[in-house]
């Protein structure tokens, strides 16, 4: 439903508040209908009269017939809860306008027109943080995918690229500072109010175009650009914030030189500007030269920011940097072609963020975030491909599908390509389609042009969604010294994709001989049938496989392997990855309850024994041993019981944890104490370090709760930064001991008001695994410092929670319950926000029958809501559908 129509919207514009709330069945895109657009709109000028309570504006468009559109005499310009004012076609009063639901169809004479709209907007109570509002006084944008149409009347699709000249005015007092995208061009003040012009040269959709006006600072500095050109950098904040900005600044000028060396990208404009605002609904986003973030990836210092934050706000400055040529200079034809800058801008900020610290580290992690986040996608009821055929609200469709398994499909181009000739197809892309709008299918032709490649099959990838799942059995021939590999792979059904084609699929190998402990060479196979055999000669005695090195390929492997085996690959295996993945695939099937095979048939002390062994090897650093420390989350779990029992799958964990922490108290206190030695700073060895420590206090105190109370009472006494804080914090958080509330209140009262922080201070309760968890959610939500306006508070409460399987999970249903209760009531304050709540419980088939029906009554109870938005509606309907 579109918030014009709904008067129970907090930010109703109350213009349109008479307007019949009559609930509409969203309507369904499909990418097949895209038709290109029948006019284009090659300028326009915004004039702004800033107010928090009402902000006037006049845009004037210069309109023009696309040659290549339908010979359509109407202009349709999409709005959404905006009313139109005032409305002039060459300066005569515009005749013959109607109104289609939120949008404005006005009959043009030529082939060119001049158009005039005056909207009113009410940034202050834009609850939904889409268009134009109020974020703690200043007045900031949200636009991608189509919050434009909240600010004027426009043909709103990514499609449409325009020259823009925004003009604002506003008092002086309240918003001194005055930014737009391009290059300030004009500036004047009459008496308390001031104006600002800001012009920006390059062609652009109106999803990223961008406003802000408020009181600020700002960080300054520059870059000098590969052809010599000076760069002014700010990066603006709320006062007071300002040395919390260094590490985002100086990451900003490693991603600039780093698509400069490694993509030949230089950056376009005189000026690059970046504002933190503090009331958003996702990480940050790319308007042309006015990058807009969320709080949380731009303000770091020892004190407030774990590592953890120190990497995201590397990744995510860089992230939003790549797009400024993986989405800005070439940009998506359509919305179904997300993926084409996303998952390529993921991938390059994987690239990058790889660059600047372990590589390895760096692929392990995305890999975990693929298989938690994107796989559970991927098997369940919003399955899509990256590429997708139809949605209903797009803002759904921001998905770890299309970011991470779509650069996961890139870097699988990468492996076939190979580095140099990966390179010439993405300059080729670029050089093509420089100032276009394209699409995925213009991608892959370009890197089959450019690259080399023949990537007629593996279009596949982008048309199917579930993930592949393949099997791998070696066949050994003792006579002829060879070793066979049989393959089968299968795609899953998904939703509207029943019968499913196979993929082609790099695989990275190496076969290591058992006794040498060394492979003679890595391979890339490539499977492309239903099933594939490989032989390799050489092979006197049956070798190791190390299959899919590297993850070069985003499937399920079932290598039917020995937990022998397995424990050779975690002690011998030089791909990080695959020794990292032996030991996981170990965990798993310990985890799982599976069979002990080999290994003497005790695979506890197995995996005792290969912990023991990551403890004190000094061949790898702490941040990979930090890794090899963690045990498989129970989301990835579930993926591999199917109907799983969450229950028994925490209780599970927990056994293993206690019987490590038991078993390796020596070892683990020795690591603990070497890591507490090492000062802090942010090099790789004391990051490592803190790393390795929280992650052995943690094992510890699953063996001796009270010996984890003491070590995490004077970590947390002793600490000098945020990353020992919080991780002492989050140990005690799972302890039913005395000190533990006043661990809590002491976090608590030392951060007051300090927004970022108190946020982990509900995280950690709300991630814990204290019996009592669901209690002290429920109280939390209730606590002063909450609310349903700031989506970072939201989440930080209940996405963790939705992510703590202890909570969420619990056998009561209660944790569904909360999650419901809260879609329910976020649904009207921030609809994009409130469906994203969505997907867990729609994961209700994967999960055991009790929970399952509970899960899936909290969807109905949501379904029977009379009025939802049509971001919530979708989920529900589709995690509901048979
Ligand atoms: N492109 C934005 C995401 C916009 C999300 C709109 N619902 C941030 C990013 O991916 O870089
Ligand atoms: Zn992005």
């Amino acid at each position: 439903m579109d918030i014009a129509r709904n008067p129970e919207r907090p930010d109703a514009n109350p213009e349109m508040a008479d307007a019949a709330p009559e609930p509409q069945a969203p309507a369904t895109v499909r990418r097949e209908d895209y038709t290109p657009p029948a006019w284009l709109v090659p300028e326009i000028h915004l004039d702004f009269e800033l107010g928090l309570e009402v902000t006037k504006l006049r845009t004037t468009m210069k309109v023009e017939r696309n040659p290549d559109g339908a010979a359509d005499r109407t202009i349709h310009l999409c709005g959404d809860g905006i009313a139109v004012r005032e409305l002039t076609v060459d300066g005569a009063q515009a005749e013959g306008w109607t109104m289609s639901g939120a949008n404005l169809l006005l009959p043009l004479s030529g082939d060119a027109a001049e158009i005039m709209v005056e909207t009113h907007l009410h940034p202050s109570t834009n609850s939904q943080l889409m268009g134009l509002y109020a974020s703690n006084g200043m007045l900031c944008t949200q636009c991608e995918a189509e919050g434009f149409r909240r600010i004027t009347f426009f043909p709103d699709r990514p499609d449409v690229l325009s020259r823009y000249t925004v003009r604002m005015t506003g008092s002086k007092a309240d918003f001194p500072v005055l930014l737009s995208n391009g290059n300030c061009t004009e500036a004047g003040e009459d008496g308390d109010t001031h104006y600002a012009v800001w012009h920006d040269p390059w062609p652009k959709p109106s999803y990223l175009f961008a406003l802000v006006a408020g009181r600020l600072v700002s960080r300054r500095d520059s870059f000098t650009t590969m052809s010599g050109r000076k760069v002014d950098l700010a990066i603006w904040v709320r006062e007071g914030d300002e040395d919390r900005t260094g590490h985002a600044m100086e990451s900003l000028k490693h991603a600039m030189r780093w698509d400069e060396e490694t993509f030949g990208r230089e950056y376009d404009l005189d000026l690059f500007n970046i504002v933190a605002v503090s009331d958003f609904n996702m990480g940050a986003m790319e308007n042309k030269g006015l990058n807009i973030f969320n709080t949380r990836y731009i303000l770091a210092n020892p004190d407030t920011a774990t590592d953890a934050d120190y990497d995201a706000i590397e990744g995510v400055v860089g992230h939003e940097y790549f797009h400024n040529w993986s989405g800005n200079r070439v940009t998506c034809r359509d919305w179904f072609q997300l993926s084409l800058k996303e998952g390529f801008t993921v991938l390059r900020d994987q690239m990058f963020s790889a660059a600047m610290g372990s590589a390895p580290v760096k692929r392990i992690e995305d890999v975990r975030i693929l298989r938690a986040a994107q796989f559970p996608e991927d098997s369940g009821p919003l399955a899509h491909p990256i590429r997708p055929d139809s949605y209903q609200e797009i803002s759904n469709f921001y998905t770890a599908t299309v970011y991470n398994k779509g650069a996961e499909v890139i870097r699988m181009m990468h492996a076939m390509a190979g580095e140099k000739a990966f390179r010439k197809g993405s300059d080729l892309y670029f050089e093509r389609h420089d100032g276009e709008a394209a699409t995925c299918e213009d991608f892959i032709t370009a890197m089959e042009d450019g690259a080399g490649l023949d990537l007629r099959q593996f279009r596949r990838w982008y048309e199917q969604a579930g993930t592949p799942r393949v099997t791998m059995r070696a066949e050994h021939d003792a006579d002829e010294g060879a070793v066979t590999l049989h393959f089968t792979q299968a795609v899953p059904a998904t939703p509207g994709q029943p019968d499913k084609k196979p993929m082609p699929i790099p695989l990275r190998i190496a076969l290591f001989d058992r006794e040498m402990r060394r492979h003679g060479g890595e391979k890339l196979l490539m499977l492309d049938a239903a099933e594939n055999s490989f032989r390799f000669t050489g092979c006197a005695m049956p070798p190791v496989v190390s299959a899919n090195r590297g993850f070069s390929a985003p499937i399920v492997l079932d290598a039917d392997m020995s937990d022998t085996d397995l424990v050779f690959l975690a002690a011998h295996d030089d791909d990080s990855f695959a020794r990292y993945e032996a030991q996981q695939q170990l965990l798993t099937r310990e985890l799982l309850g599976r069979d002990a095979d080999g290994a003497g048939g005790d695979r506890r002390a197995a995996i005792a024994d290969a912990l023991g062994a990551v403890l004190d090897d000094t061949r790898i650093d702490d941040l990979m041993r930090g890794e090899l420390m963690t045990l498989p989350a129970i989301s990835f779990l579930i993926e591999q019981a199917v109907p799983a029992d969450p229950g028994a799958l925490v209780a599970a964990r927990d056994g293993l944890r206690e019987y490590l922490g038991t078993r390796l108290s020596g070892p683990l206190n020795a690591l603990y104490e070497r890591a507490a030695a090492v000062p802090y700073d942010l090099s790789a060895e004391s990051r490592g370090a803190r790393k390795v420590k929280t992650l052995a206090l943690s094992l510890l105190s699953a063996a001796d709760a009270a010996q984890g109370a003491r070590l995490a009472q004077a970590q947390y006494r002793a600490a000098d930064n945020m990353t020992d804080r919080q991780g002492a914090m989050m140990v005690m958080a799972n302890l039913d001991v005395a000190e533990r509330e006043e661990l809590l209140a002491d976090f608590h009262r030392r951060h007051a008001g300090d927004a970022l922080v108190i946020d982990k201070w509900f995280a950690i309760q709300a991630s814990a695994s204290h019996a009592d968890v669901l209690d002290h959610i429920a109280a939390l939500a209730d606590h002063p410092d909450f609310t349903m306006k700031n989506p970072n508070r939201v989440r930080s409460l209940f996405m963790t929670m939705a992510g703590n399987p202890a909570a969420f999970h619990d056998e009561s249903g209660r944790g569904y319950t909360m999650i419901a209760d809260l879609v329910i009531a976020l649904d009207p304050i921030n609809a994009q926000t409130a469906a994203r709540f969505v997907p867990a419980l729609g994961r209700w088939r994967r999960i055991e029958p009790k929970r399952a029906a509970m899960m899936r009554a909290a969807l109905e109870r949501i379904a029977a809501r009379p009025r939802l938005s049509k971001d919530v509606r979708e989920q529900v309907g589709k995690s509901l559908e048979d």
